[in-house]
């Protein structure tokens, strides 16, 4: 759904609509569900030496000796197990907001990997369309492409295809979905990449959402729509990635399902089809529920829109 920037009110709200009823069913204002906890993730701290607490300092972690500064503009994610979805409770944080797609909770093993600092921007979309690796997006309206004075903003109006060559281009690869939620939220188990505060906690906005039925409400974080990437460094990640709640969502590799249900918990993937893919960390259009690191999105591999972005991964030890 694309539509033009200062014609907002009624056509902005619809798409926050819209863009819930796509999502994951984590619709602002529903009601909480609690979620089915893992074994691992609720045994008593103490009662199994393979239940892991950050508290307790048991999260894994590769020796300092295998280390391999990142490439510019990236940060390396240490490999090891965290908290992947949502859990009321779990290293006592309170989270009662989660959607189905968010459960079960789990501890999930990744392996090291590098991930973007920020979302991919403007000017490094526009240098791999000028090399002719990338088909130039829809231009006009919300969409940033050929829009000078943008640059530094997140490019947007890109399918899952688009940021899939980019990534390619530049010798990455789009983040796997659990690499991309560690990288949000660490081991920790946080609501929000920040921590546990809510994003306007105390006055301080931390993060670029959309949140209320007007456009001045959706503005007291400063921003109508997107924003330059890293506008909210102060409120990174624990790697310090920027924008892993809100500004553009984010594509990611895997295949969208409807639940963690099944699934492996060492380095996964995702289903191995579908025909829509995941988005994550929520947008400049959508409510703080939808922003949290455990909430997830989807849409069709050929959707593009405004407020969906993306950034690159890479695997440590293989450039
Ligand atoms: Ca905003
Ligand atoms: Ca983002």
């Amino acid at each position: 759904m694309l539509f033009l920037r200062g014609f907002v009110p009624l056509l902005a709200v619809l798409s926050a609509a819209s863009a819930c009823s796509r999502d994951s069913g984590a619709a602002a204002g529903g009601p909480p569900s609690q979620p089915a906890l893992s074994a691992a993730v609720t045994a008593a701290p103490g009662s199994n030496p393979d239940s892991i607490s950050p508290a307790r300092g048991g999260v894994p972690q590769e020796p300092a000796a295998v280390d391999e500064p990142a490439p510019a503009g990236m940060v390396r994610v240490p490999g090891g197990r965290f908290l992947m979805g949502c859990a009321d409770g779990y290293n006592n944080v309170v989270d009662d907001k989660c959607a189905p797609s968010e459960l079960p909770a789990r501890l999930v093993d990744v392996d090291s990997f590098f991930i973007d600092i920020d979302e991919v921007t403007v000017g490094q979309y526009t240098g791999c369309v000028e090399a002719g690796a990338c088909q130039a997006p829809y231009n006009g309206g919300e969409c940033n492409f050929g829009e000078k004075d943008r640059l530094k903003y997140p490019i947007n109006c890109v399918t899952w295809d688009d940021a899939r060559l980019f990534c390619k281009w530049a010798g990455k690869r789009l983040p796997y979905e659990a690499e991309w939620e560690k990288a949000a939220r660490g081991t920790d188990g946080r609501r929000y990449p920040w921590g546990n505060q809510e994003p306007d906690e105390g006055g301080l906005w931390r993060a670029n959402l959309g949140e209320g039925l007007t456009k001045l409400l959706w503005m007291r974080d400063q921003w109508e729509y997107d924003a330059p990437v890293g506008f909210f460094s102060a409120y990174s990640s624990p790697y310090g990635c920027n924008d892993m709640a809100g500004n553009v969502a984010e594509w990611v590799h895997d295949w969208w399902a409807e639940s963690y249900a099944g699934m492996t918990d060492v380095n996964p993937r995702g289903p191995d089809a579908g025909n829509q893919h995941v988005v994550r960390g929520g947008s400049f259009r959508e409510y703080r529920q939808r922003i949290r690191t455990s909430a997830r999105g989807y849409h069709y591999t050929d959707f593009m829109d405004g407020n969906v972005g993306f950034r690159c991964a890479a695997d440590v030890g293989r450039r």
